[in-house]
């Protein structure tokens, strides 16, 4: 069986765990914190979580464990068929971490770990996101999910992205998400409507 190692609190876990329970997949979760140990890093290269441990070895990298799981052929499919869809999919979930998740995560030790940012680190943050933001405006369909009427890996990312990266603006960068990305609330909405996202949530809390 599948283990999927990681911690609840990480959105990125989060993430290849929605993929997992929406293809109703099995897994073993292994309670896992991020680290720099040697008996870690054989497993995830970078010592970041999640990484999924196969019968042939470790996987890390979310969007690489989704084409995993994608390939694996079990469940319902997260991808469109066509190849043009499958490469728009990607696109966005490389710009929903490169352009919202990344930026937003400078900021995270003041909005979320008692830390401090410097003002430079905000402004860089500020302009960041708004410019990650209209990026994902111009190439997001909405009808209703992100990348048109199925629902795919770039929701998974969107859903553990999008909302956090709000919700770090709001707290540090006085930076208010739900008026430059009002298409944001309707899809996180639909998205925590699943039993997926629900079992997560509940997880969460413990
Ligand atoms: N690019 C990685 C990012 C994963 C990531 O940043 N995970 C966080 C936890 S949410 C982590 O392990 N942080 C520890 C670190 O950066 O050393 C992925 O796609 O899985």
């Amino acid at each position: 069986m599948l283990k999927l190692h990681g911690f609840t609190g990480s959105n990125y876990f989060n993430m290849v765990k929605m993929a997992l329970i929406e293809k109703g997949i099995e897994f073993e979760f292994v309670n896992t914190m991020p680290s720099q140990k040697d008996e870690f890093l054989v497993k995830s290269p970078m010592g970041k979580v999640p990484c999924l441990e196969t019968e042939q070895g470790f996987i890390s990298e979310t969007d690489v464990i989704f084409d995993y799981l994608e390939e694996l052929g079990q469940g319902p499919s997260l991808m469109p068929t066509d190849a043009y869809e499958r490469a728009k999919v990607r696109e966005l979930i490389k710009e929903l971490e490169l352009y919202i998740e990344l930026p937003a995560r400078t900021c995270f030790a003041e909005a979320f770990f008692g830390g401090t940012v410097s003002e430079e680190v905000k402004e860089k943050a500020r302009a960041n996101i708004l410019k990650g933001v209209d990026c994902i405006q111009r190439n997001a369909s909405f009808s209703p999910y992100i990348a048109g009427d199925s629902f795919t890996y770039a929701d998974i990312m969107f859903m553990y992205t999008a909302p956090l990266a709000g919700a770090a603006s709001k707290k540090v960068l006085d930076l208010n998400l739900t008026e430059a990305f009002p298409e944001a609330k309707p899809l996180s909405t639909l998205i925590a409507e699943r039993d997926s996202a629900k079992q997560i949530a509940a997880d969460q809390k413990g």
